[in-house]
């Protein structure tokens, strides 16, 4: 395996400050829920259409189906800014099902023309996201269409009634041509300012069809950047895998997609939801490490968030905007090489953050750097009494003392100011 210690930089300061963001993963697989005539997928749920190899005729049936009553964006753009602390939001306008959730001219499979409720739902969240000065990305299959006839399909989970998977004998630039970049173009000039696309898998791709997706971006936002699924190294920040965190601090700008259960789309069966505490947790070791965390709600076809998401970034939020200068503009902290079962530590200018995940008595933090001058819990400024001294192994420890009232909690964050040198 290659160790890489550098990866793209945006040059973008909002994505390098932004660190968490909402992932949205809603079209027509939400209908489905997991279950296509009485045969559950055991895979991830927005990949139904492929993992029980339902024809395209058929599947396009589900349109006709979706009515999202209970969507309603101005709610989940306030929630995820004002009750969840995130700073940027990335929507599913065209998964791999190929169905658009904004109103194209270039195909008539789109939310606005093939469902009775005829509502344009990027139109409605591009409008909740100026109105509460959110930034909004949007996510674009550009790879596989299950679809479209030169869109290509891949197989992640080998069961038997998956998609034919015959992408040799297709046109994928005509794809390319006639609806990728054409949609790309809809999608970044009639719905104001897009911080991102968020491109996906990019199998089968040349290097030449992935530069053309980057300059089909360019040509209509020049500020807005594209991700590192395009593929062939030409996008301007690093994707990881799916849930996977870099153990290393990488160089550069690099964002986590992660799930809060074990699927994107909404699956009703999948209860694995994570706990808030190990949520918060990866969010802080993510920016610790100088990533960006960007987290999946799956909407119900109603469009009703699951109340489980709910709750889980409800807790996380409360953290999140309780300690926001220990989260928010913190950069990779490659000073402090230490870890501990205990605590996260992020750090900009001359703060180091220490976020506490288990109770303790004191916080001892050895050779932290710099002279510390004070020492205070963040979310209420409680200034704390700290004393250093040396070990007999010749090192130095901070020995920050807690009031009781600290000592049995856990999830806070204490700073550390440091001298300036
Ligand atoms: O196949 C997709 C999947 O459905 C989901 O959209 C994730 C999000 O990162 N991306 C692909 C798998 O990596």
């Amino acid at each position: 395996m290659t160790k890489i210690d550098r990866v793209p930089d945006t040059k973008q300061q909002w994505f390098k400050d932004a660190k968490y963001g909402l992932f949205i993963h809603w079209g027509l697989y939400s209908i489905l829920a997991g279950e296509y005539k009485g045969k559950k997928t055991d895979h991830i749920s927005e990949w139904i259409m492929n993992s029980l190899g339902i024809p395209a005729e058929e599947y396009e049936k589900l349109a006709k189906e979706f009515d999202p009553t209970e969507f309603n964006a101005d709610e989940l753009v306030r929630r995820a800014k004002e009750d969840w602390g995130m700073k940027y939001i990335v929507f599913t306008s065209k998964h791999h099902e190929g169905f658009a959730m904004y109103h194209s001219k270039v195909s008539p499979y789109n939310v606005v023309d093939a469902t009775p409720c005829g509502r344009d739902i990027l139109r409605e969240l591009a409008d909740a996201c100026r109105k509460y000065d959110m930034k909004l990305g949007l996510y674009y299959s550009q790879s596989q269409d299950w679809h479209d006839p030169n869109g290509y399909v891949s197989h992640a989970n080998g069961g038997e009634d998956q998609l034919k998977d015959d992408n040799d004998k297709k046109d994928f630039q005509y794809y390319l041509d006639h609806k990728v970049k054409p949609q790309l173009k809809e999608i970044l000039s009639e719905y104001g300012d897009i911080c991102l696309i968020w491109f996906d898998t990019p199998m089968g791709m040349t290097i030449e069809q992935s530069r053309e997706c980057v300059e089909t971006v360019k040509s209509m936002q020049p500020d807005c950047i594209v991700s590192g699924r395009v593929g062939n190294q030409l996008g301007d920040y690093m994707t990881t895998g799916d849930n996977f965190i870099p153990r290393l601090p990488f160089e550069g700008d690099w964002e986590v997609p992660a799930t809060l259960n074990d699927t994107w789309g909404y699956n009703k069966d999948d209860n694995e939801w994570k706990n808030p505490d190990d949520i918060i947790r990866l969010l802080v070791k993510i920016s610790s490490r100088g990533g960006n965390y960007l987290l999946n709600i799956g909407p119900k076809a109603s469009g009703e968030v699951p109340k489980e998401s709910i709750e889980i970034l409800n807790t996380v939020g409360r953290y999140v905007n309780q300690n926001a200068d220990g989260v928010f503009g913190t950069r990779r902290i490659d000073v402090y090489p230490y870890e501990l079962d205990w605590a996260e530590f992020t750090g900009k200018d001359h703060k180091l953050f220490i976020h506490v995940f288990k109770p303790r008595k004191r916080l001892e933090i050895l050779n932290c750097g710099n002279n510390v001058t004070k020492a205070y819990v963040l979310r209420d400024g409680r200034e704390l009494e700290f004393d250093v001294s040396p070990t007999c192994e010749g090192d130095t420890m901070i020995n920050v003392e807690l009031p009781k009232d600290l000592r049995e909690e856990k999830n806070y964050c204490v700073c550390l100011e440091l001298e300036e040198v």
